[in-house]
C-alpha cells in the first residue's frame, strides 16, 4: 500500500479540550501519527511519502471561500487581539444555534470563531491550518495515485477531517480529507464514488456535503447520535435529499457493538455501494471502534481489523483509505497496520 504521510502533521498540537465543564487534555494527539507511521515502517508496508502541494481551488471544490479564508488568517487574527494569546489555544464559545443568520460574518473574532464551528472540544493553533493544509495534500494525493492507475493508496492525514463541513469544523476536524479526496476522483472522471465511513463516529460533515448529489454515495457505521458525538446527525432515516435521494446510508449501532454486529452492517453498506455503481471508493478510516478506545464504545479487537482490510481489497474498486479517529493512541498503530496489511 502507497502511504502518503504529513509532515507538518505535529504542527497542530491542541493542549486542551471541554469535557464535562472542565478542559482536559486533548485526545487528538501527534504521537497518533507517529505510531501509525512507526508499524508502517516496522511492518514494511509498503512505500511512504510526504505529498506534493495541491492549489487551493482544489480545497474550494469541498469548503466555502470565506470559511478557508477564515482558518488561515485565524491563529493571527487570535494573538492580535492580545499578544499573551500565543501561549494558549482559540476556542469557540459562542454559536449561532437556530434562529441566529449565518449570511453576515461577524467582525468580532469569538464571533466568527463559533460561526463556523459546532464544538467547545477543537482546539484552533498556531499551527493548526499549516497541518489541516497538509492533511489535506495527503488525501489528495492518495486520490491522484490512483486516478494514475495505483489499485489503493492510504492518505495518513492528521487532524482528521469527517466532521468538517464545507463551512466549520468541530470533531478534531478541518478539512474534509476524505470528500476532498472523493471530489478530486469525481473532477478526474470517476463518474460514480462511494464515501464508506467506518469511524465510530458518524461523519456528519461528509454527509452534509454529499447530501444533495447523486454522484457521491456516503455510507457510515456509527455510534447511535442519540447517546454518541455529533449527537445531532447521522440516524437511519437520513437518505439523501433532491437529487441525492437515496445515496446516503445510516447504520447507527448501540454502544458495546462487537465485530460480529458491526461486520453486519459493514456487509449491508458494501452492498449498497455495488447497488450503487461505484466505479471508486475513498474509506473514511477511523479505529475507534477499538475496545480499548478512550472516548469510544464498541469493542472490536485488534484481528478484527484483518478482516475489515480483507473485506475492503474483496470490493475490488480502486481504494482511497484517509485515517480519521482512533484515540488508544498505541494500538493505533498496530490497527491501522492491521487493516493496510490485509488489504494488500
Ligand atoms: C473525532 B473522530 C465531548 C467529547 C467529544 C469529540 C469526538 C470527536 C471524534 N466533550 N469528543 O470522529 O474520531
Ligand atoms: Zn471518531
Amino acid at each position: 500500500m502507497h502511504t502518503f504521510y504529513n509532515p507538518d502533521h505535529a504542527a497542530h498540537s491542541g493542549k486542551l479540550e471541554m469535557f464535562r465543564g472542565r478542559m482536559v487534555p486533548c485526545h487528538e494527539v501527534p504521537a497518533r501519527q507517529d505510531h501509525v507511521l512507526a508499524q508502517l515502517r516496522a511492518q514494511n508496508l509498503g512505500p511512504l511519502q510526504t505529498p506534493p502541494h495541491f492549489e487551493e481551488a482544489q480545497l474550494l471544490r469541498v469548503h466555502s471561500p470565506r470559511y478557508l479564508q477564515f482558518l488561515q488568517s485565524a491563529w493571527a487574527q487570535w494573538v492580535a487581539l492580545d499578544p499573551a494569546n500565543a501561549e494558549r489555544d482559540a476556542i469557540p464559545s459562542v454559536w449561532p444555534t437556530r434562529s441566529f443568520r449565518s449570511d453576515i460574518e461577524p467582525d468580532n473574532f469569538a464571533a466568527r470563531m463559533g460561526l463556523y464551528s459546532f464544538d467547545a472540544g477543537t482546539p484552533l493553533t498556531a499551527g493548526t491550518w499549516q497541518a489541516a493544509r497538509s492533511g489535506a495534500n495527503c488525501a489528495l494525493a492518495a486520490a491522484q495515485h490512483i486516478v494514475q492507475g495505483g489499485r489503493a493508496a492510504f492518505a495518513l492525514s492528521r487532524p482528521p477531517g469527517h466532521h468538517a463541513g464545507a463551512d466549520f469544523f468541530g470533531g478534531y476536524c478541518f478539512l474534509n480529507n476524505a470528500a476532498l479526496a472523493a471530489q478530486f476522483l469525481r473532477d478526474k472522471g470517476w463518474e460514480r464514488v462511494a464515501i464508506v465511513d467506518v469511524d465510530y463516529h458518524h461523519g456528519n460533515g461528509t454527509q452534509a456535503i454529499f447530501y444533495d448529489r447523486a454522484d457521491v454515495f456516503f455510507a457510515s457505521i456509527h455510534g447511535d447520535p442519540r447517546t454518541e458525538y455529533p449527537f445531532y446527525l447521522g440516524h437511519a432515516d437520513e437518505r439523501g435529499q433532491g437529487a441525492g435521494a437515496g445515496c446516503n446510508l445510516n447504520l447507527p449501532l448501540p454502544r458495546g457493538s462487537d465485530y460480529a454486529r458491526w461486520s453486519e452492517a459493514l456487509e449491508v453498506a458494501l452492498k449498497a455501494v455495488a447497488d450503487f455503481g461505484a466505479q471508486a471508493v475513498v474509506v473514511s478510516l477511523g479505529v475507534d471502534t477499538f475496545a480499548g478506545d478512550p472516548i469510544s464504545g464498541f469493542s472490536l479487537q485488534s484481528d478484527d481489523y484483518l478482516r475489515l482490510g480483507e473485506r475492503l481489497n474483496a470490493i475490488g474498486l480502486p481504494t482511497v483509505l484517509v485515517f480519521e479517529g482512533g484515540y488508544a493512541v498505541e494500538a493505533v498503530g498496530h490497527n491501522v497496520a492491521h487493516v493496510l496489511r490485509a488489504f494488500a
